[in-house]
């Protein structure tokens, strides 16, 4: 891509350490499997869904990557990521019609299961006789709706779950998921929610076995994730409605941060949170607007989520209208 003068040999620098992470990561072991999973689901909601107009996928990322240390990885980098926002998310968006590909963190929330105990098998579920398994009473109505809705998402084609763990996996099927999506066009949308880990440490340089204790103190450099954003955007899915997230957990630099990553990444939007209240309220912020985003209890609004895929899907209507000869 030439962009002129400095700017095009930026690009050229992040291309080319974008083509050494993905050289020197390790294969991803699924990758026929996910490839082919990816191929259906687009081609079967590429066909125009039932009012007519062409269906919309969104993919959906959610939980944070790890950092593995060893080869034969027994410690890793990880953060605090719970996957609450993905899962909710990913809800709301099969709830407005999206087909979504739901890329998780392995163990973290997962969608229509975020209101049962964490270990519904136990809590939820008790024996009448020997061989008779019941749900029990209390948990009825949530067992009830989750096994419901998550059928229904499953059986019209509308959900695909893709699991990964280390920042290498996450990176790799993105990009699979991106260049897949690319046949959508303005129809597909990135909601990327993930935590992305921004050090790791390369394969090559990777300690094969269990890192010892008793060489002393731990002395490691970690690389700068290549930022992958921008490539997305402009290379991988240019047509897609890109909305990318900003934690932080000093409030006096959120929007300011944010502003930087919508322009730096060329986002259509950039939400903006705080650790501390990101269930509570989240920020908007586009090009020439900050919108508030809250949930309210007692107005009937449990997720922040709720509102926020609304104000999304409205958004993502104009965008895919703005390409209407
Ligand atoms: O996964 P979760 O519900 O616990 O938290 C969601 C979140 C804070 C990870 C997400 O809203 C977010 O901001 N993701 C991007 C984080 C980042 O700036 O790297």
């Amino acid at each position: 891509m030439d962009l002129g003068n400095g700017l095009g040999a930026t690009q050229n620098m992040l291309d080319a350490e974008i083509q050494s992470f993905f050289d020197s990561a390790p294969p991803l072991r699924s990758s026929g499997d996910v490839s082919e999973k990816l191929e259906e689901f687009v081609k079967r909601n590429s066909i125009a869904s039932g009012n007519g107009g062409a269906r919309r996928i969104v993919c959906v990322t959610s939980g944070g990557t790890t950092v593995p240390l060893e080869k034969r990885c027994v410690r890793y980098i990880d953060n605090f990521s719970s996957g609450h926002r993905g899962a909710a998310s990913t809800e709301y968006f099969v709830k407005a019609g999206y087909a979504v590909i739901f890329l998780y963190r392995k163990g973290t929330y997962q969608p229509f299961c975020r209101s049962l105990p964490d270990d519904p098998l136990l809590e939820c579920f008790e024996f009448t006789d020997e061989s008779t398994v019941q749900v029990r009473h209390s948990h009825s109505e949530a067992v009830r709706r989750a096994i419901t809705e998550h059928r229904a998402a499953v059986e019209e084609g509308l959900l695909l779950k893709l699991s990964f763990t280390t920042i290498f996996e996450y990176l790799q099927m993105l990009q699979m998921i991106s260049l897949s999506l690319r046949s959508v066009g303005p129809h597909a949308m990135f909601y990327l929610a993930a935590a992305v880990s921004d050090f790791y440490v390369p394969w090559k340089s990777m300690a094969e076995h269990k890192i010892q204790s008793s060489s002393g103190p731990l002395d490691m450099q970690l690389n700068q994730v290549p930022k992958m954003l921008l490539v997305l955007r402009k290379d991988w899915t240019p047509m897609a409605f890109c909305v990318s997230f900003k934690l932080e957990t000093d409030k006096h630099i959120l929007l300011e941060k944010a502003d930087a990553a919508l322009k730096k990444y060329k986002m259509h939007m950039v939400i903006a949170n705080e650790l501390s209240i990101r269930k509570e309220e989240v920020v908007a912020v586009t090009s020439n607007e900050r919108i508030s985003v809250h949930r309210n209890k007692s107005l009937g609004v449990d997720d922040v989520e709720d509102p926020l895929i609304k104000l999304l899907v409205e958004r993502h209507s104009s965008y895919i209208k703005s390409f209407d000869p």
